[in-house]
C-alpha cells in the first residue's frame, strides 16, 4: 500500500499548525517565515553565520552523542537511556538563548542543553549507569546553573519557580540591567503537562512575577499515550490562563526556538513575569530504550515527521547560505570524535561500590538504610568464588 499523500501542514499524522506559530524555516529549509514569527525577524536578522553553524554543529554533535548512548544501553553499559532524537531543536534553540547568570531546568533528555552549559556528558552516562543519584553539581561554576535531571514528571517546575521566587525576593530581576539581571528556563513534556506540579508551578510564578520561562517540548507522546489524551484544548493556552503570555513555536526549527526563548527570557530577566512557550515537536526514537513504540505508533506517523528533521532543515538552509563543505565535514568529525571519547570513558568507569549507593539517601546515618545496605552487601558477597 502506499502512504497516503500528505501536505505540509494537514497530515492527518502530523497536527495542522496552530494558531499564532512562530516558525521561519519551512520542512524543506526554506526561509518562509509565518505571519507570527513577524516581531522576531530583526533578532533573528542579528544572528552571524558563525552563529548559525553553532546551532548546526551543536545539534549534530549531540545526536552523535545520542547514537553512541543508546548503542552503549544496548550493550549492556547503562540501565536506561532517554534518547534526544529529533528534538535537538528545540533544545539547543532554547538553551542557546540563555545567558550565562541564568538557571536551567531540565527533565531527563535535554542532553544538549546540559552540554551547551557545560556539563560534561559523561555525567549523564554515570547518572544511567547507576554511578550517582544526581549526576552533577548544580553549584559548580563549570555546570553553568544547570540544576539535575528530575525524573519525577513535573517536579522541576516547582523548583523552578521556587528558585524565581527566591531571585525575585532577592531582588536579582527586573532591576534594568540585562547583564546582571537573572532568569530560570524549566524544561517539562506534554504528559508532564497534566500533573498537579506544572499548575501550581504556574500559580506560584504568575503571582510572584518570577522571572521564568515555562518550555513545554511536546514531542506528541508520553510513553505510549498520546498528546490528545492529555487536553482535547492546544496545550500552549494554558499558560494564558494563568496570566502568562504562551507561544507556540515549531520545536523542529531551531532558529524559531531560539529566537522565541530569546525574548521570553530578556521579557522575564527584566521583571515581566513568567512566560510560557510550547514547542511543537517530536520524539522520533523510543521514549527510553526499554520501550518499543512500534506497539502504538505507526510507521506513517514517524515516517512523516522523519521529513521534518531539525538537523536536516537546518542542513539545507545552511547549504543555502552557502556554508561550505568543509564546515559539514568538520562537525561530521567533532560528532564522531564526541561518540567515540563517551564509548572510551564509559568503558573506564567499571562498577559501584556496594557502600555508594546508601550513602546520600539521608544527610545522616538512618536504619533502615544501613539494613538495606548489609543485605546487599551480603547479596553481592554471595557471587564471589568460593561463597555457598
Ligand atoms: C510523577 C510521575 N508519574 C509517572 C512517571 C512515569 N513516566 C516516566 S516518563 C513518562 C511520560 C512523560 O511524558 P512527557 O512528559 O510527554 O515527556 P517525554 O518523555 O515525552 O519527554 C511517565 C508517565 C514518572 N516518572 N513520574
Ligand atoms: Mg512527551
Amino acid at each position: 500500500m502506499t502512504p497516503p499523500e500528505e501536505s505540509e501542514t494537514t497530515s492527518p499524522l502530523v497536527p495542522p499548525d496552530a494558531d499564532g506559530l512562530v516558525r521561519v524555516l519551512s520542512a524543506d529549509g526554506s526561509f518562509d517565515p509565518t505571519p507570527a514569527a513577524e516581531p522576531y525577524l530583526d533578532l533573528i536578522a542579528s544572528l552571524t553565520d558563525a552563529d548559525l553553524e553553532e546551532l548546526y554543529r551543536d545539534m549534530a554533535v549531540i545526536r552523535a552523542f545520542d547514537v553512541q548512548a543508546t548503542n552503549l544501553q544496548r550493550q549492556g553499559q547503562l540501565a536506561l537511556w532517554p534518547p534526544s532524537f529529533g528534538q535537538e531543536a528545540a533544545q539547543v534553540g532554547s538553551a542557546r538563548a540563555a545567558r550565562p547568570q541564568d538557571h536551567l531546568f531540565p527533565s531527563y533528555r535535554e542532553h544538549v542543553v546540559t552540554r551547551i552549559r557545560g556539563v560534561d556528558p559523561i555525567d549523564i552516562i554515570r547518572l544511567m549507569r547507576g554511578l550517582t543519584h544526581g549526576g552533577w553539581n548544580p553549584f559548580d561554576p563549570k555546570n553553568g546553573n544547570t540544576h539535575i535531571y528530575t525524573l519525577v514528571l513535573g517536579a522541576q517546575t516547582l523548583h523552578a519557580t521556587g528558585f524565581g521566587m527566591g531571585l525575585v525576593l532577592d531582588g536579582r530581576c527586573g532591576t534594568g540591567d540585562p547583564e546582571r539581571d537573572e532568569a530560570v528556563i524549566v524544561y517539562y513534556g506534554d504528559g508532564a503537562s497534566s500533573q498537579g506540579d506544572v499548575h501550581e508551578a504556574m500559580v506560584f510564578a504568575a503571582s510572584y512575577r518570577t522571572p521564568e520561562v515555562f518550555f513545554l517540548q511536546n514531542n506528541q507522546w508520553a510513553i505510549s499515550v498520546p498528546v490528545a489524551t492529555q487536553s482535547p484544548a492546544p496545550l500552549y493556552r494554558r499558560g494564558a490562563g494563568y496570566g502568562m503570555p504562551s507561544i507556540p513555536v515549531d520545536g523542529n526549527d531551531v532558529i524559531a526556538s531560539w529566537a522565541v526563548t530569546r525574548t521570553a527570557l530578556e521579557e522575564a530577566r527584566a521583571g515581566a513575569g513568567p512566560r510560557a512557550i510550547e514547542a511543537m515537536t517530536y520524539r522520533m526514537g523510543a521514549h527510553t530504550t526499554s520501550d518499543d513504540p512500534t506497539k502504538y505508533r505507526t510507521s506513517a506517523e514517524e515516517e512523516a515527521w522523519a521529513r521534518r528533521d531539525p538537523i536536516v532543515r537546518m542542513r539545507t538552509y545552511l547549504e543555502g547560505r552557502g556554508a561550505s563543505s568543509a564546515f559539514f565535514a568538520d562537525v561530521d568529525a567533532e560528532a564522531a570524535a564526541v561518540a567515540d571519547d563517551v564509548r572510551v570513558r564509559t568503558n573506564e568507569l567499571g562498577g559501584l561500590g556496594t557502600d555508594v549507593m546508601f550513602d546520600h539517601v539521608y544527610s545522616e546515618q538512618h536504619p533502615l538504610i544501613d539494613a538495606q545496605k548489609a543485605w546487599f552487601t551480603g547479596y553481592e558477597a554471595s557471587f564471589e568464588e568460593g561463597a555457598s
